[in-house]
């Protein structure tokens, strides 16, 4: 019997996937790149039946690409070798949800979304919310460290990620990590764990931290003639000491494409927006809100809108989550970056994307996380292929990171460095640092059975 059949024969056929139409699925994701199918995809339930794929795997010396929701936007869940896809879509249980310790437990495949809505319900918080919320799942969250709009206020997954169980290639289960809020023995291996896309072991379960959910939130959004003045506001507000949980940045291209798409209309002459939300206790809250109005007036905004109630508030948020599905709907090549820049360099490197996307003749859409200076800058292409335009796209990508590392900034925010960043790794990192990681790397697989092909060029 070969590996297939073997899994075939322990799980049932239904769970081993062969198919080649059942695997298509497989072999996307949201990167936009081409497609790599696997040769067998399978649907695992429980920690008993991952240890027995990564098991078997290693004895037939088999590639295995782990995947949650398949939402990731550089490659992380494409099986670039073949193999094996280990999903875990079908592990959706929440486990416990623990009000007096303020900890989740939950397998993989719970989605972001669905944990937020059951933990709202009890009172308490889970506060990173990736644009795909509603499908991405907590084991690739915690595999790319997702971040969103609230992580300028409270960070990122690895901020909430207290505990791991996880599994190795080869069948081995660790526990690592803890449950209380506090702790410091040993290496923090949970922290090695959460970000490295899915290379070192798979996540069978995730003990996260909740905190108690804000009292009251309170949104506004704040249009400028141009993306600069914009860009120069975000510093201002926080300048001036304010703290929103979310500041988001959409340019006048980003704006174009969402108009008349979405729920939320932006005004006539609207060049650039500035999507601010404040939260925590009721009293205040409306002064607050009020300062950070004045200060994006006193920075040029030429129109605020304050979100009167729950529905406007939902409808502007539909509104920036809607960017990326938008953009990608409507061009023929959407290409995602994901930088960071220091805050202050935010203006200065708005004026130098400006000048590449101009250099390159290629539309650009940009909006982000401003409030931590993580840009979605993406390049949308609708000329037919041709190596004339590969060299020129290269060209604008290559001359974007090198603006982000001059302006001292980093290539990659929340969606990690899969496939599509692989070059660009030792722009950033020297050579012992990436030695460094490929040999943890060998540690725990040394065969680069799992995930291959990832990260490292
Ligand atoms: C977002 O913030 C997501 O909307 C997707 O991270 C970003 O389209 C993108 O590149
Ligand atoms: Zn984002």
């Amino acid at each position: 019997m070969d590996l297939f059949q073997l899994l075939s024969a322990e799980l049932g056929p239904a769970r081993v996937l062969r198919d080649e139409l059942a695997l298509e699925r497989f072999a996307v994701d949201e990167s936009g790149l081409p497609r790599f199918p696997p040769e067998c995809a399978v649907l695992a339930e429980s920690r008993a039946e991952i240890e027995l794929v990564l098991r078997l795997a290693q004895e037939h010396r088999i590639a295995v690409t782990p995947r949650g929701a398949g939402t990731g936007m550089t490659g992380g869940a494409l099986p670039v070798r073949g193999g094996i896809v280990l999903s875990t879509e079908r592990m959706v249980r929440i486990r416990e949800i623990d009000a007096e310790n303020l900890i989740a437990v939950v397998e993989p495949g719970v989605t972001t979304g669905a944990l937020q809505a059951e933990v709202e319900a009890a009172g308490l918080f889970y506060p990173p919310d990736p644009a795909s919320l509603e499908s991405c799942s907590l084991g690739g969250n915690v595999a790319e460290n997702a971040g969103g709009p609230r992580a300028f206020k409270y960070g990122t997954t690895r901020d909430y990620v207290l505990g791991l169980e996880v599994v190795r290639m080869g069948g081995e289960t660790l526990q690592l990590g803890r449950r209380t809020p506090k702790g410091v023995v040993g290496y923090d291996l949970v922290a090695l764990m959460v970000g490295s896309e899915g290379t070192l072991a798979v996540a069978t379960e995730i003990v996260l931290k909740l905190l108690p959910k804000p009292r009251a939130v309170a949104t506004l959004l704040a249009t400028f003639r141009d993306l600069l003045t914009a860009g120069a506001a975000v510093g201002t507000l926080v300048g001036r000491g304010h703290r929103p949980r979310a500041l988001e940045l959409l340019d006048r291209v980003t704006l174009e494409h969402l108009r008349g798409r979405t729920p939320y209309r932006f005004p006539d002459g609207a060049g650039a927006a500035l999507l601010c939300e404040l939260d925590g206790d009721p009293e205040g809250m409306e002064a607050q809100l009020l300062r950070c109005a004045e200060s994006c007036e006193q920075s040029g905004a030429i129109e605020i809108q304050i979100a009167e109630d729950e529905r406007r508030r939902r409808e502007l948020w539909e509104t920036r989550r809607r960017a990326n599905p938008t953009l990608k709907a409507l061009h023929r090549r959407k290409i995602p970056e994901d930088i960071v820049v220091p805050r202050a360099a935010i203006p200065e490197m708005l004026r130098r994307v400006d000048a590449v996307a101009t250099q390159a003749n290629l539309p650009c859409a940009t909006y982000g996380h401003a409030g931590d200076g993580n840009l979605h800058i993406n390049l949308l292409i609708d000329e037919p292929d041709s190596p004339e335009l590969e060299a020129r796209i290269e060209r604008a990508l290559d001359a974007t990171m090198r603006a982000t590392l001059e302006l001292g900034g980093t290539l990659a925010g929340e969606h990690g460095v899969g496939l599509l960043k692989q070059r660009y790794l030792p722009w950033e990192q020297a050579p012992p640092v990436i030695q460094l990681q490929r040999q943890l790397k060998r540690l725990l697989d040394p065969e680069d059975l799992l995930n291959p092909g990832k990260i490292f060029p």
